[in-house]
């Protein structure tokens, strides 16, 4: 089955029932639906068919929306970019993408007014099997230059079933969604989940700290999905105001960095709710969670959700045991097709079928899995990732560094935060107010680094790898 075909059992169910709430309005499945159509008519019209890609350079809205589902029935290959990112980190993909059509925020007057012409009956069936790729979703590598994970039909429909199952979404439920659109959080589990359960969402811009107490006391939501910095923003929240959410809340799920087991503390006793935190990767989307029912375990991230198997290997390549820590390797209808227009990437990414995940971890004798660390210097800053490499080649690139290296260290809300370490050139000045105004300009603000310290010479072991643990012991 394609993902329109599953749509279509909510469109078709509960045309009449009001699916989403989006900046004060509310709209039935029946008309998100027909929104779709003619937002699908208005991309036709403008040329794209099946097998084309779009770039959609959007916040969290309504149109974001539309156009993802008029591009699972047209076939249209979605590739949401981070509405972060600058022109540097853009035009890659721009250019390995190839889209037929990027949509940013200027184009959508236009889009609508287009999309109201048309008609918004039924399309025609584009013909698509659950193995056709519905959307690109660029992940950095250890390269640090993005790759677009192929993801299929069948992994989000996979990943949804999966979650609707485990988290027990009902169509009473009430969904607040606040994560961005552009990332597999927000897009393949909260959209998906939403869609294929037929439950009420309220779709936010984004996580806003200010207003997100407001949020959760006006729309009395049952089910909220977030990072960590979000769960840690929460933990502000006055106590009165605290037990009013948790007494309507069913569920608080969190993922994309791991969750400090003291959060969880902090936040159970606050909310009174056990924070079921999951483990995933855009690869994968969903792979791992703690039970609905059963022990959410502190600092663990669960149990393999149905049909995903997982195996530890070991750095010697042997399968380990029990107790024994090692690299998570995965197969599963959830794993993606590979990287796009990248076979030798894809191929060192597998081995005989088993996705290799790059994060390192243990199981317990009971099931459980803990991750511990991860075999790249990726930094998570507030469920964003970022890639040291690409910032480090962003500071070489500047005249006055001679050598730069981009450790993470530790941050109550944000996880991680970036730090850069500069060996300066002889006799250059030491701005590192002029250097921050430059990365601002060319690299996602999340990838700023926090601090620029100047150091003599980085510290690297004999093999002349930089040693990032004695930069950053913090972290
Ligand atoms: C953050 N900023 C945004 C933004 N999120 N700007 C526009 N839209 C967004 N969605 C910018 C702010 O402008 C600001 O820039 C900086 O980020 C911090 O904002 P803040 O409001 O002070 O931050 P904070 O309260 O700490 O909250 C940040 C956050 C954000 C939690 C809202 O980090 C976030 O949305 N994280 C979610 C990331 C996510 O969904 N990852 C999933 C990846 S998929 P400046 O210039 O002032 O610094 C994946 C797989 C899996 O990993 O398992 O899920």
């Amino acid at each position: 089955m394609n993902l329109r075909q599953w749509f279509d059992l909510t469109f078709g169910a509960r045309a009449h029932q009001e699916a989403l709430e989006w900046a004060g309005k509310v709209f039935t499945f029946g008309e998100i639906d027909a929104r779709s159509n003619r937002m699908a008519r208005a991309l036709e019209a403008r040329g794209l068919a099946k097998g084309d890609r779009l770039c959609v350079y959007l916040a969290n809205s309504i149109e974001m929306i539309d156009i993802y589902i008029a591009c699972v029935k047209l076939g249209v290959i979605f590739v949401p970019i981070n509405i972060l990112y600058r022109d540097r980190e853009m035009s890659h993909i721009l250019s390995d993408a190839e889209p037929k059509l990027l949509i940013t925020e200027k184009e959508i007057p236009a889009l609508l007014e287009e999309a109201a012409k048309l008609s918004g009956d039924k399309l025609p069936d584009s013909g698509l099997t659950g193995n056709d790729v519905a959307a690109l979703v660029y992940t950095s590598g250890t390269t640090g230059v993005s790759k677009g994970a192929m993801l299929t039909h069948n992994n989000f429909a996979v990943n949804a079933q999966n979650l609707i199952e485990a988290w027990r979404i009902v169509p009473q439920d009430r969904f607040l969604l606040a994560p961005p659109l552009f990332h597999v959080h927000a897009l393949g589990n909260g959209l998906h989940c939403w869609l294929l359960s037929g439950c009420r969402m309220r779709l936010l811009e984004r996580f806003d700290h200010n207003t997100a107490v407001e949020q959760f006391l006006d729309f009395k939501p049952s089910l909220f999905f977030g990072v960590p910095a979000m769960y840690v923003r929460l933990l502000e929240t006055p106590a009165a105001q605290a037990r009013e959410i948790g007494k309507r809340m069913r569920l608080f799920v969190c993922g994309s960095a791991p969750l400090p087991a003291q959060i969880l503390e902090e936040f159970r006793a606050l909310f009174g709710h056990t924070i079921l935190e999951r483990y995933g990767m855009t690869e994968t989307i969903m792979n791992v969670s703690n039970p609905y029912d059963g022990e959410r375990r502190p600092g663990s991230i669960g149990l393999p959700l149905p049909n995903v198997r997982i195996k530890i290997i070991k750095p010697d390549g042997a399968p380990a045991n029990d107790g024994e820590t090692g690299e998570l390797w995965l197969q599963g209808s959830n794993v993606f097709a590979g990287y796009w227009k990248r076979p030798e990437a894809t191929e060192a990414a597998f081995v005989d079928g088993w996705f290799k995940t790059g994060d390192i971890g243990v199981r317990a004798s009971d099931g459980y899995f803990t991750l511990s660390g991860r075999k790249s210097d990726l930094i998570i800053s507030g469920g964003f990732n970022i890639y040291p490499r690409e910032i480090e080649e962003f500071l070489m690139e500047q005249p006055e560094i001679a050598e730069a290296a981009v450790a993470g260290e530790a941050d109550r809300v944000r996880g991680e935060i970036p730090v850069a370490y500069i060996v300066w050139r002889e006799g250059a000045k030491h701005d590192a107010a002029a250097l921050e105004a430059r990365c601002r300009e060319k690299l996602a603000s999340f990838k700023i680094p926090r601090r620029f310290e100047a150091i003599e010479k980085l510290p690297r072991n004999a093999l002349g790898k930089v040693q990032k643990h004695l930069l950053c012991p913090a972290s």
